[in-house]
């Protein structure tokens, strides 16, 4: 009988080849344990309402009236819902047509498009155009859209930063291109070097690959840093050098945890740049709904923008756009909400301060706590979380451990993972699953755990590091890589 073409062995290699860590071998296992009954703490995956963080109230009370219209006819709703809610439901219901229930045109409500593009004008003070701007499902499809657009065959290569978010090796290796990988420094708090650039550039030419974009996500999954305006200036002029469209992933721009290093968009850098480089880089920036203090992943709501980018393109991308109808309409409006938020004066201008500077002053405890907690322990370095979500803790783990993990058939620090899980129920991902440099070893953890439990996760860490160390340790004692 010949091979059907779902069988599993005529399936396409990209897909078989694809790696997506984050919901990985150590995501499996958690699940597993907690089928038996054991308590895991989920700090795999940056979602911060699964780990306990309450929903902002206005943008849930103008989706909730968006969503179910006929309140809005009811005489009692102003005793339940604030005027300024009821209102901007109203204003998003009149940019749809039909309610939430009906598609929008497939970039995205012209309406919530414009709002993005004035909220994008007042972060950088230079001009942004709704035609530029796609509303998408999550800032996950807008890459996969960009991606596909941009990678034509194998040759093509990809600049992606190491560590990274396996968004990015996974959808470069599902659509059969080439991840040409740049690292980043740990030991300078994993800054970007463009020699470190240079070199990959000029090591894949050498096998024949055509270098057609650069990643950068800025704040760092999974490492936390925010890129400096120097730094962007470098990272743009060498995209002009090299003809590169830089791929700003922009995400965690909200998330920020020191005065220091503030977040900077690329598009701002760009366009300080001036003439002739402003005019000439193509950039793509992604935002979400997923991050920042509204943390509304399940909503599946972002938008990209597009700077630079000929109009036949933009027709292309709108084209192949149009083929998934619509991006999620209640997610659009997330996205309208999350860029024009209360101002000063609105009835609920107050609670939604409130609500939002307390999410992000205790994120800005956690990273400190969490950062502490693994300096504190043996054999593990940290460096501090100036953005995102993640700390990402180097182990320097023993020769008898590495050889330990390579008896069971594992990679060293899945193996010192597995263990984590199993002895604390603390399901993280290895730092293998980001990429990193040769015989060094991390894990990622999200900061999200309620600020409450983090003393008890960070005491159960150490005591099971303290106990790994000594079963495994060869006393010898390690130095930094
Ligand atoms: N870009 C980066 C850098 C991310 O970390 C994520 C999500 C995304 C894009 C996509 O987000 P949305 O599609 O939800 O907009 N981060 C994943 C992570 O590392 N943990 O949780 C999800």
């Amino acid at each position: 009988m010949s091979l059907k073409a779902l069988d599993y062995e005529s399936l396409n290699e990209n897909v078989k080849n694809c790696q997506y860590a984050v919901r990985g071998e150590l995501y499996l296992r958690a699940s597993e344990l907690q089928k038996e009954g054991k308590k895991i703490i989920f700090t795999n995956v940056g979602n911060p309402h699964a780990l306990g963080q309450k929903p902002l109230t206005f943008p849930r009370q103008v989706v909730a009236l968006c969503q179910a219209p006929f309140l809005l006819d009811n005489p009692n709703v102003g005793m339940i819902f604030p005027a300024d809610a009821i209102a901007r439901a109203k204003h998003y219901l009149s940019l749809t047509s039909g309610g939430l229930g009906a598609y929008s045109d497939s970039r995205g409500l012209p309406g919530v498009r414009k709002e993005v593009a004035e909220f994008i004008e007042r972060r950088d003070g230079y001009p942004s155009d709704p035609e530029l701007i796609f509303l998408t499902d999550g800032a996950s499809k807008g890459v996969m859209q960009i991606l596909n657009c941009i990678i034509r065959d194998q040759k093509d290569g990809i600049l992606v930063p190491v560590p990274q978010y396996p968004l990015y090796s996974a959808t470069i290796s599902l659509l059969g291109g080439t991840l040409v990988p740049y690292y980043l420094e740990e030991t300078d708090n994993w800054g970007l070097d463009v020699n470190n650039l240079r070199q990959s550039v000029a090591q894949a030419r050498s096998q024949g690959i055509t270098v057609r974009a650069m990643v950068i996500i800025n704040p760092g999954n999974p490492t936390g840093q925010c890129l400096s305006e120097a730094n962007l200036r470098e990272i743009l002029r060498f995209c002009c050098d090299e003809s590169l469209v830089l791929l700003g992933d922009e995400v965690y721009q909200q998330n920020i945890y020191q005065d220091e290093h503030p977040f900077i968009s690329s598009k701002k850098v760009l366009m300080d740049m001036g003439a002739p480089i402003s005019k000439e880089v193509q950039l793509i920036s992604f935002h979400t709904v997923s991050k920042g203090y509204w943390g509304e992943c399940g909503q599946r709501g972002g938008y990209f923008e597009m700077t630079n980018i000929p109009p036949r393109t933009a027709e292309e991308i709108y084209k192949v756009a149009s083929i998934a109808l619509s991006p999620n309409v209640s997610a659009q409006i997330f996205m309208g909400l999350m860029v024009s938020p209360p101002k000063p004066g609105d009835i609920s201008y107050d609670q939604f301060v409130r609500e939002s500077k307390g999410i992000l002053e205790s994120l800005r405890r956690r990273a400190r706590i969490m950062t502490d907690g693994f300096n504190s322990c043996k054999n593990v370095v940290c460096n501090f979380t100036e953005g995102a979500m993640y700390s990402f803790p180097q182990i320097k783990l023993p020769s008898k451990a590495i050889q330990a993990a390579k008896q069971a058939g594992k990679v060293p620090d899945v193996f010192y993972c597995l263990k984590l899980l199993e002895a604390t129920g603390i399901s993280t991902v290895p730092g293998s699953g980001f990429g990193q440099k040769e015989g060094v070893f991390h894990l990622r953890t999200t900061i999200l755990p309620a600020e409450e439990e983090m003393p008890e996760i960070m005491g159960s860490f150490k005591k099971f590091n303290d106990e790994f160390m000594s079963q495994y340790g060869d006393n010898f004692g390690y130095s930094r890589m």
